[in-house]
């Protein structure tokens, strides 16, 4: 009869920790934007670095703001900018990059793009790499980049 009981206070137990962990599992599933058209320039073999570009578009009802990037296939990823200075071209990194609601961050050549640097493999056309964006307030999202060759664009 212990034993019974005991079964019965364990089933209690499942129901109301599931019923708890409801809203958390809600909350991975919250909004993000989104990437698009995510594509990575091949460059020559040895090269240690590579641009990636795309869109990430934000469909939220709040803005996003990402504030790193990352990828399991190089030892580290920057958010740049390109700009003419003194009729040079010249990088700087984007500590933030903000989206607007339904609004949408171009990643493109001559632009805004991805510096990723040290492959961890060498890549060619064709492969897939993911890009991981973490968001203030601590979310992240997963964007796809297809790596292209220049001449196939
Ligand atoms: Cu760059």
């Amino acid at each position: 009869m212990k034993i019974f009981r005991a079964i019965i206070l364990s089933g209690l137990a499942i129901a109301s920790s599931s019923a708890l962990a409801a809203p958390a599992a809600a909350h991975d599933h919250a909004c993000l934007p989104q990437v698009h058209d995510g594509w990575v320039r091949l460059g020559p073999a040895g090269m240690p670095m590579m641009a990636g570009f795309g869109r990430i578009e934000n469909h939220c009802p709040a803005p996003a703001t990402i504030v790193d990037a990352s990828s399991p296939a190089f030892g580290s990823v920057q958010i740049h900018e390109t700009r003419i200075v003194d009729g040079v071209n010249r990088m700087r990194p984007v500590p933030e990059l903000r989206i607007a609601v339904d609004g949408s961050a171009f990643l493109q050549p001559g632009g805004m793009h991805l510096m990723l640097m040290q492959p961890r493999a060498p890549l060619k056309a064709g492969d897939k790499v993911e890009v991981r964006f973490e968001l203030a307030g601590g979310g992240e999202l997963t964007g796809e980049f297809e790596v292209r060759k220049p001449s196939a664009l």
